[in-house]
């Protein structure tokens, strides 16, 4: 057993998950160094860190997503390991082989576990290979029109097209018809192209009103393989999740046990070191499907940590530093029940626009079976260039309705001014029936919108608004970074322009 102890880790990121490894190091005696934008002066993760270096311009695509600069960072400031979040650079498979190159340990899988995982077609076929239901689908990508129109003959609509480099929601047509087909696979076919450069297509038959279920797994890399149960993340709005729970209310001792012996076979399959998670898709009779890896730490990681009392992190770390696992599949268990709560900085009544600003006032909810991963503070403006989470509840309860009730203490107690953020409207889905009862699917939002949502309507036109009003945002950012990267600039704004006609034309 080869270990090479960590003692400073570069957090290749901002906002709430950079505190949430920040302090997992601080427990462990390792030194954090900060990364951060022009924008990001004053953000918390800075003054948590040890060290903090300036990367760069506010725009990501020239601070959180510079590899040179960032790993010139780690090399001056005598950082051993890098952790790379989520979201940025924390599923490049380029970024990981930098840092392997440079002899920097990567906290996370090897470049190629990313790689194969990164593109679902060949994920779908490791799958295949290792005996892991996958939905109904091609196995090999879709070259052409004809070909397309004969298998989907065969397997019969509705079915979705869906690019192999995209993922989580980016790059998908649903097909109802047969007479769509050609004009969905062009449309699909040049919205990959323009999206990840890659234009291949599969077909996989289309799961109605499904379940979003995920299972975290952990890899050391002497092949031990364990999972932590799973996450029950239907609860979201436009392929962004808005509440998780563990246990799923849904499913069964029986199929719980089948699902994860399935997620350690997929990480076996893929050679995994690390935490990761499996994702799978399930249909109103409970039937499964694997969907796609995440190869990264998530959003909701915490509602395992709480129910399972592992702290993800610090596991990651150890795996990295070349430490065998120290629990068994037999050493771990369930107990309680946990939900996390996304709490954004949106106007939900206006089409969950985002909705930057000072912070006037912040008041977080405490007590028993609380927890709340935040990064904001009493006067500070949250950057228009980021994501506009800004923080994580989660509480703990005995039983899911112990767990329910917490949750509306927590939302009850936390009060946020000076930005709108999701907090009366998570409060609503904790009052709303469905949830209650635990029965719901990914239309739950649209489903419930009239009590959910003040104008009670889930309008395709707002969202168009939404769209060119997020367009403006991105033109606004754009203009900062035009400076020092005229030719991709270009490029992209030739894309948005283009896509935000499509849009304008609708209305
Ligand atoms: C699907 C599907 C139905 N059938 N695939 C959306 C995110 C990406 N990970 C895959 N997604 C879906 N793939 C087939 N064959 C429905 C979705 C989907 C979805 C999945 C999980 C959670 C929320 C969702 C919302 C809309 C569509």
């Amino acid at each position: 057993m080869e270990q090479k102890p960590i003692k400073k880790v570069l957090v290749a990121n901002r906002g709430e998950i950079a505190i949430r490894i920040m302090r997992s190091c601080r427990e462990m005696g390792i030194e954090t160094v900060a990364v951060f934008s022009d924008a990001d002066r004053t953000a918390m993760h800075v003054r948590y860190s040890n060290e903090a270096y300036n990367i760069g311009a506010a725009p990501s695509s020239e601070s959180y997503l510079n590899i040179d600069k960032i790993i010139a960072t780690a090399k001056s400031s005598g950082a051993d390991a890098i952790h790379p979040g989520y979201g940025f650079l924390s599923e490049n498979a380029a970024f990981a082989r930098r840092c392997r190159e440079e002899g920097l340990q990567f906290i996370g899988p090897s470049p190629e576990s990313i790689e194969m995982m990164g593109d679902k077609i060949s994920a779908r076929k490791k799958m295949i290979a290792a005996g892991v239901p996958v939905v109904p689908g091609t196995t090999e990508k879709v070259t052409n029109e004809a070909e397309a129109i004969k298998y989907i003959k065969e397997i019969g609509v509705p079915v979705m097209i869906k690019a192999s480099a995209g993922g989580g929601g980016k790059g998908m047509r649903l097909v109802k018809k047969e007479s769509q087909i050609a004009s969905s696979l062009r449309a699909a076919r040049s919205e990959a192209k323009t999206a990840f450069g890659d234009d291949a297509l599969y077909i996989e038959k289309y799961v109605d009103s499904p379940h979003h279920i995920e299972f975290q797994i952990l890899s050391d890399r002497y092949g031990n393989t364990v999972h932590l149960f799973e996450r029950e993340c239907s609860v979201q709005r436009r392929h962004q999740k808005v509440v998780e729970e563990t246990p799923s209310p849904i499913i069964t001792p029986e199929i719980r046990s089948r699902m994860g012996a399935y997620a350690v076979a997929a990480a076996n399959a893929a050679n995994y070191e690390g935490a990761g998670t499996i994702e799978f898709i399930m249909d109103e009779q409970l039937n499964f499907y694997f969907l796609e890896m995440n190869t990264r730490l998530q959003v909701e990681h915490p509602i395992t940590e709480r129910v399972v009392g592992v702290d993800l992190v610090k596991e990651q770390i150890r795996i990295a530093e070349g430490n065998k696992l120290p629990f068994t599949q037999d050493d771990l268990k369930q107990s309680g029940h946990a939900i996390e709560c996304r709490i954004y900085a949106e106007d939900t009544d206006n089409n969950f626009m985002p909705n930057p600003g000072t912070i006037t006032h912040i008041t977080e909810p405490y007590g028993f079976g609380i927890r709340c991963d935040g990064y904001v503070y009493e006067g500070y403006t949250i950057p228009i260039y980021y994501d506009s989470l800004i923080s994580k509840l989660i509480v703990w309860g005995r039983t899911r309705d112990a767990a329910i009730e917490r949750m509306r203490r927590a939302l009850y107690e936390y009060k946020i001014t000076g930005v709108k953020t999701t907090i009366r409207f998570l409060e609503r889905i904790m009052d709303t029936p469905d949830f209650r009862k635990g029965e719901y699917n990914t239309h739950f939002i649209e489903k419930n919108s009239a009590s959910l949502l003040a104008e009670g309507i889930y309008d395709k036109k707002n969202e168009d608004i939404a769209l060119i009003a997020t367009y403006a945002q991105y033109m606004s950012r754009i203009e900062e970074s035009k400076k020092t990267n005229a030719a991709t600039t270009e490029k992209k704004e030739t894309n948005w322009k283009r896509q935000l006609r499509k849009f304008t034309s609708r209305i």
